[in-house]
């Protein structure tokens, strides 16, 4: 992406009561001129004051901030005009024919990357806000906007870095007496303790960016649509006493026990000669194997099993307990939840249960920060080379250990963005909406 011209797009969705145009570049400021006409200009004397005035027939307001005081880094101009499709259109085109171009998805964001404003991990931070799906997924992405991500990478790469300067005097200046770390391998247990950390909590961060795939499944009639409407909180399955009603997946996402969840209600586990509850059916095992989370729905009215048998990822959830509140039910090798999907009844101690299987043993509490795939990855290939550098730098090769210190350095710097390669950073951006 070009950096050097201005750019405008709109930044809000359409539909909204106002709509908000965003013009960034070096000619924003003479654009937003051109476009847009008040009492007085609009320019750095005026910095950050709404101003009132008219774009074409509509009334407009203005505001101008100077770069380097902006989210790009860059001269921004917006325009606040009333919502509606046709009027922020109009616009939008009075301030391309005022001299600047339609702006890439992400490319706000692109700039105020580009300009130092945010490193890459806090840029991506931005584009999660928006796609938050959940309260913990949001919380998670406002600390890696703020930077809590970051300032633990910045340790990890200041410890390095002053190892592989260690390394490069010694070659520098072989022969004297420096104050030379007595244990420059020592140094490295600190960031191989922080990276070690960071990944573990990758699972974490998959978790709360995509939700856990939750699978409802049992016999016919047990009630797991009914379960499904429980957890969403609306009718969006069919519910009836008739067998075999749900014939094919349904997936929506919710969020059960504060946690995000993939959920699908799925057909149920019978013989059946129909054809079509077959293919029901074979749908049913494929999404319980692919699921994190099994919520095995079992008649409490009956007791029967039917061709269940626990296992490590299956929750037993004894529905229609509002219908046979004593009756004395098989024991089971998995966590079991006795509870009535129609009435609610019992619904948070089958929240406990699936928080402690998803979070495992132990009290969890929110994490501070969880990397995402695409860092975990880089942050894996640092922590494989680190053992090698101990190796050398304990022997005092100087020049090899120095080349796995390296290697950890630029795939730290590939997670922040200091080594950026366009194609990854094209990637990123290119996710985001059309504005930001
Ligand atoms: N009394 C009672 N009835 C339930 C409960 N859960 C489901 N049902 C009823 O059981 C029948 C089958 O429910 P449904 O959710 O469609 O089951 P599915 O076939 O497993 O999806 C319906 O008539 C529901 O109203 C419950 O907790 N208590
Ligand atoms: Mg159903």
């Amino acid at each position: 992406m070009n950096t050097l011209d201005t750019i405008a797009a709109p930044a809000t969705a359409v539909g909204g009561a106002i709509a908000v145009i965003r013009i960034s570049g070096p000619d924003a400021v003479a654009v937003g001129n051109r476009a847009w006409k008040g009492h007085s200009e609009l320019g750095r004397e005026s910095a950050r004051v709404m101003k009132l005035g008219r774009c074409g027939g509509d009334q407009v307001l203005a505001v101008c901030m100077p770069g380097p005081h902006s989210y790009t880094g860059e001269d921004v101009v917006e325009l606040h005009c009333h919502g509606g499709a046709v009027a922020a259109d109009q616009v939008l085109q009075a301030a391309l024919s005022a001299g600047c171009r339609m702006a890439e998805p992400g490319e706000f964001t692109f700039r105020a990357f580009v300009n130092g404003k945010l490193d890459l991990v806090r840029a991506e931070a931005v584009g999660e806000i928006i796609s938050a799906g959940s309260r913990m997924a949001l919380g998670l992405a406002e600390r890696q906007l703020a930077g809590s991500l970051s300032r633990k990478l910045g340790e990890i790469r200041d410890a390095l870095a002053s190892v592989l300067a260690e390394c490069e005097s010694h070659l520098d200046f072989p022969d004297e007496e420096l104050d030379w770390d007595p244990d420059p391998a020592g140094k490295l247990a600190a960031p191989v303790k922080v990276l070690t950390e960071l990944l573990a909590g990758a699972r974490t961060g998959a978790l709360v960016r995509h939700g856990v795939r939750v699978v409802i499944s049992g016999m016919p009639n047990a009630g797991k649509s009914s379960l499904m409407n429980r957890i969403l909180g609306r009718d969006r399955a069919i519910v009836t006493a008739i067998p075999g009603t749900t014939r094919d997946t349904l997936e929506e996402t919710a969020v059960l026990g504060g946690i995000p969840v993939r959920l699908t209600d799925t057909a149920g586990l019978h013989v059946s000669e129909d054809p079509v509850e077959q293919l029901g059916m074979e749908r049913s095992r494929r999404e319980i194997a692919a699921a994190e989370v099994e919520l095995r729905v079992l008649d409490s009215t009956t007791g029967e099993l039917g061709d269940f048998t626990a296992y490590d990822r299956a929750i037993a959830v004894w529905n229609k307990l509002d219908l046979a509140p004593d009756r004395k039910l098989p024991e089971l090798n998995c966590p079991a939840v006795r509870l009535s999907a129609a009435t609610g009844e019992n619904m948070e101690t089958l929240e406990e249960v699936f928080r402690r299987m998803v979070w495992g043993r132990g009290d969890h509490t929110e994490p501070e920060f969880a990397v995402s795939s695409r860092h975990a990855a880089e942050l894996k290939m640092a922590l494989q080379v680190l053992p090698e550098a101990a190796e050398h730098l304990s022997g005092e090769a100087w020049d090899l250990a120095a080349i796995p210190l390296r290697t950890a350095l630029e795939a730290l710097g590939r997670v922040t963005g200091e080594y950026a390669d366009p194609d990854i950073l094209e990637k990123i951006f290119s996710r985001f909406c059309i504005g930001k």
